[in-house]
C-alpha cells in the first residue's frame, strides 16, 4: 500500500506546485514529498505566493490526493485565467478547514468550516453552466459533510451546505463518501453520494444530479450487511463499449470478506446488476476490478481460494501468491444476470511477477513453491498439471510436474554466472531473472505448450 500512495503522489507532481511550505512531521510521506525542490520558476512563485496569503494556516492534502493537490491551478470561472485553489486547515479552538482562491490579480477569497480534515475536494461543472462547483466532504468529529461552493465574481457563494445535510442523513447515516461521473453518457454529469449507516450496517448509493443551486435524487439503492465504511470501494468503470458502472467492493458484515456489486444508470434509473445472490463474489482479500485484457471491459476479481498462500511469518496478513479468475459481468438484468470468465492469472507478489494461465490449464495449474534456502536470494517454484480442482498441494498421483521456475536476484545472476546455464529465461523484471529448467517436455507437448510459448505469459504485477 505504501508503494501505492508514494506512485499516487508522484503522479501529482504535474498538477500540484507545492513547494516545503511546512514541515515538522517528518515520518508523514506526505511531507517528503513536500521536501522536493521545485525546479518551475512559475511553480516556485505560485507556491511563495500561497505562502504568504495562507498565513498561519496549513496546507492540507484532502484525502483523495489521486485527484487533487494542496494547491491546484484551475480555471474555476470560465474565463480563460486559472485560479490558484489551495485547501487549508487552520487549528484553533475549534478546527476550520476550507480553501483559499487566488485569482490573476493576487486577490484573494476563503471559505472554511468546522472541521478536522478535507475527505474529499474537487472542481466538476456539475450544472453545465461552464462555471466548475468545488465539492468538499468534510470530517468534523465523527461527522462527514458534504458542501457544493461556487466561485463567481471573485467571491464563494455556498450552494449546498451542512444544513442540506438531511438529503442523505434521513437515518442519522454518519459517513459519506462521493465520486462524479458521466454514468450515462448523456453530457450531464452525475454527482454519485453514497451514505454509511453504522447502526443498521446499510449502504446507500445515491446517483444525483445537481442543477438550480440544488440535489436531486435520481435514484437510490440499498446495499445491506456491510461491516464497516472505510473499506468501502466505489470506482467507476465499463461494462461494455457504451456503458459505465459503478464497480463497488462492500466490506461484507457476515464474514471478513469483500463482496463485488455492480450498479448502472438505465433511463435514469439504478440497475443493481447482481441482485441476485447467487452470481455475487465474495473475496477473502480486497482486490481492485481491473481491465485484465485490455479491452476495454472492466473486469471483476475472484480469488481461487485453495490457491491462497500466506506467509505465517509476515505482519502481512495479505498473500504472498493466489490464482485469480477475472470474469465480466454479461450486462443481463435479473435471473439472466451473470458473470462471463475471461483469464485466470497467478499472481506472486514476494516476487512481483504474474503468469497468465494457459487456457488449457485454466483450473487445473498448481505452482508450489520448493525453495531449499529461504533465507537465499533464489526462489524455486514447482509448476503442476492438476487433475483434481483444487490449487494446493494434492497427493502425487493427482499432478504431474510440468516445470521449475528459477527467480534469482539480478545481482546474484551476475556474481555467479550460473543460473543463465541451467535453465530457459523466461521474464526478466528490474530486480529478478526468471528461468525454466528440468522441463516435462512429453507433458508440455500434449498442451501444445513449449517454453518459448511460455515467454509470452509471464509479465510483472503493476
Ligand atoms: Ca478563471
Ligand atoms: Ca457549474
Ligand atoms: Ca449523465
Ligand atoms: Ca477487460
Amino acid at each position: 500500500m505504501r508503494l501505492l500512495k508514494l506512485v499516487g503522489m508522484l503522479s501529482l507532481v504535474a498538477v500540484i506546485t507545492t513547494g516545503c511550505y511546512k514541515s515538522g512531521n517528518d515520518d508523514n510521506p506526505i511531507n517528503l514529498f513536500d521536501e522536493l525542490p521545485i525546479y518551475d520558476e512559475e511553480k516556485r512563485d505560485i507556491s511563495e505566493k500561497v505562502k504568504i496569503v495562507a498565513g498561519s494556516a496549513n496546507l492540507t492534502l484532502p484525502s483523495n490526493s489521486i485527484e487533487v493537490g494542496k494547491i491546484n491551478e484551475i480555471d474555476l470561472n470560465n474565463d480563460k485565467k486559472d485560479e490558484i485553489v489551495f485547501f487549508e486547515k487552520r487549528e484553533d479552538i475549534r478546527n476550520q478547514v476550507g480553501f483559499t482562491i487566488l485569482d490573476s490579480k493576487s486577490n484573494d477569497t476563503s471559505y472554511t468550516e468546522s472541521g478536522n480534515k478535507i475527505e474529499y475536494a474537487n472542481f466538476y461543472d456539475l450544472d453545465n453552466d461552464g462555471n466548475k462547483e468545488i465539492i468538499l466532504l468534510v470530517q468534523d468529529k465523527n461527522m462527514t459533510t458534504l458542501t457544493i461552493c461556487r466561485y463567481q465574481n471573485g467571491e464563494i457563494e455556498e450552494l449546498i451546505s451542512k444544513a442540506n445535510y438531511h438529503y442523505f442523513n434521513k437515518d442519522n447515516f454518519t459517513k459519506l463518501g462521493v465520486l462524479v461521473d458521466d454514468l450515462d453518457n448523456d453530457d450531464n454529469l452525475e454527482l454519485v453520494v453514497y451514505n454509511y449507516n453504522y447502526k443498521t450496517k446499510e449502504m446507500e448509493l445515491n446517483v444525483c444530479s445537481f442543477k438550480d443551486n440544488q440535489i436531486y435524487i435520481l435514484d437510490s439503492t440499498t446495499f445491506k450487511n456491510v461491516r464497516n465504511f472505510e473499506d468501502i470501494k466505489v470506482v467507476t468503470g465499463n461494462i461494455s463499449s457504451k456503458e459505465k458502472a459503478l464497480f463497488l467492493s462492500l466490506p461484507n458484515d457476515e464474514d471478513t470478506g469483500y463482496i463485488t456489486q455492480v450498479a448502472y444508470l438505465k433511463n435514469k434509473k439504478i440497475i443493481n446488476a447482481f441482485e441476485d445472490k447467487k452470481i455475487q463474489i465474495s473475496n477473502g482479500y480486497y482486490i481492485p476490478v481491473e481491465d485484465v485484457n485490455n479491452d476495454g471491459i472492466t473486469n471483476i476479481p475472484q480469488i481461487e481460494s485453495s490457491s491462497v498462500t500466506i506467509d505465517t511469518l509476515s505482519t502481512s496478513t495479505f498473500p504472498t501468491s493466489l490464482i485469480i479468475s477475472w470474469n465480466k459481468y454479461n450486462g443481463k438484468q435479473g435471473d439472466d444476470a451473470d458473470m462471463i470468465f475471461v483469464s485466470q492469472i497467478y499472481y506472486n507478489y514476494e516476487a512481483n511477477f504474474r503468469f497468465l494461465i494457459p487456457n488449457n490449464l485454466v483450473g487445473k495449474l498448481a505452482i508450489i513453491e520448493d525453495t531449499e534456502n529461504t533465507n537465499g536470494n533464489y526462489k524455486v517454484f514447482n509448476f503442476y498439471y492438476n487433475t483434481t480442482n483444487t490449487y494446493s498441494d494434492t497427493s502425487s498421483q493427482d499432478r504431474k510436474f510440468l516445470f521449475t521456475l528459477n527467480v534469482s536476484e539480478k545481482t546474484i545472476v551476475d556474481d555467479t554466472k550460473n543460473i543463465s546455464k541451467t535453465g530457459n529465461n523466461v521474464y526478466e523484471s528490474d530486480k529478478y531473472i526468471f528461468s525454466v529448467a528440468d522441463v516435462n517436455q512429453a507433458e508440455l507437448k500434449k498442451l501444445d505448450l513449449t517454453v518459448d510459448i511460455l515467454k509470452d505469459y509471464f509479465s510483472a504485477i503493476k
